[in-house]
């Protein structure tokens, strides 16, 4: 990692293959900014099991997880990419920064209450201790910027306030991150409910796009989409399925706003819902093509494992053993 960069942190949860909302809204952005900073990516499959995973379908998911990194457009060799689990200095900060979090603090979150009600019949304690695992992460590298959503946005602030209170009382230990505004912000929303988000776990498999779904697949999606009654092509809050297929399109092709509004003024939807099929299969083919080709090269994938938790773990136990000095722990022998 070069000195002279600042250093991103990020994630995603192999919890089932990405959708077209962790496409555009983490990966496409992520290999933009691969050249100027210091970008870690990790699989972050410690928060995963916060919610009951099927093992076989766990270790799957973690595997095309890393491919459809890859397969997307980062680096292995400029990036660092790795499983949060092969790297065990993120569990034992956590239980570090656990002991300088409080309750109270936890008990604000409002993914937590979200989650909870959600997941009614497990709520496990890791899912209420979730965001000081999440501050572990993003400090142990001392991160500069963090990509996040809005709905990350509050335990990220939680980060920062740890970070803060544990550099007063042992001196500069902890960079304090900064959120990374990306300039291309796309918040997808699922195709037959525009009022929530595109997520990979939805039942509704018409909700969402995963990026590996075939072209036949991904047109008859569109061809479902919810839109309106009013038959016309423009971006409105009272309008939110043809918002978000507009946004859809922009993103894949570049357009603005009142370029597509343009391109698209007196086609009916069905015309409109085809084009928008066809600009996400034409974005999705490289990556599709290029998961493929990593499917058969597993020795590859491995070394890429090998190699990038090398570095993460020697990262992070760099800022681990500092915390251990600083606490009074006794120096390892
Ligand atoms: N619909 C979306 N639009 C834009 N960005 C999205 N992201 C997720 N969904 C959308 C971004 O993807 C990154 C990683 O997400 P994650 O898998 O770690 O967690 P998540 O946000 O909970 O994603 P899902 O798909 O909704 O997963 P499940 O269904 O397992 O909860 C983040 O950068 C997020 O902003």
């Amino acid at each position: 990692m070069s000195d002279d960069k600042k250093v991103i942190f990020s994630g995603i949860q192999p919890s089932g293959f990405l959708t077209l909302g962790n496409y555009l809204g983490a990966l496409n952005n992520w290999t933009k900014l691969q050249d100027e900073y210091n970008c870690l990516y990790c699989i972050m499959d410690l928060h995963t099991i916060t919610v009951r995973q099927d093992p076989a379908k766990f270790r799957k998911a973690e595997r095309e997880l890393i491919m459809q990194y890859i397969a997307s457009g980062l680096d292995p060799e400029q990036n660092i990419m790795y499983y949060q689990s092969h790297v065990s200095q993120h569990a034992e900060l956590s239980w570090i920064l656990g002991c300088y979090i409080y309750m109270g603090e936890l008990q604000r979150m409002t993914q937590f209450k979200e989650k909870s009600q959600k997941h009614s019949d497990n709520i496990n304690a890791g899912l209420f201790t979730y965001p000081v695992l999440m501050a572990a992460d993003i400090l142990l590298y001392q991160t500069d910027l963090v990509p996040v959503g809005e709905d990350q946005r509050q335990h990220l602030e939680l980060a920062r306030e740890v970070a803060s209170r544990f550099n007063k009382l042992y001196g500069d230990v902890f960079k304090i991150p900064e959120a990374y505004i990306s300039k291309v912000g796309a918040r997808v929303m699922a195709l037959q409910d525009p009022s929530k988000k595109m997520s990979k776990s939805d039942e509704n498999k018409n909700n969402t796009i995963a990026i590996m779904d075939p072209p036949e697949v991904i047109m008859s999606k569109f061809k479902k989409a919810v839109t309106d009654s009013d038959n016309e092509v423009r971006y409105s809050d009272d309008k939110p399925g043809v918002s978000n297929l507009l946004n859809i399109y922009c993103a894949v092709t570049g357009s603005t706003t009142a370029e597509a509004e343009r391109e698209f003024d007196g086609f009916g939807y069905g015309d409109f819902k085809k084009s928008v099929g066809e600009a996400v299969v034409a974005k999705l083919e490289p990556v599709q093509k290029k998961f493929m080709e990593l499917q058969n090269n597993k020795d590859y994938i491995d070394s890429i494992i090998k190699n990038n938790t090398e570095k993460a773990r020697h990262l992070a136990d760099r800022t681990l053993s500092r915390v251990q000095k600083k606490i009074g722990f006794m120096p390892r022998v």
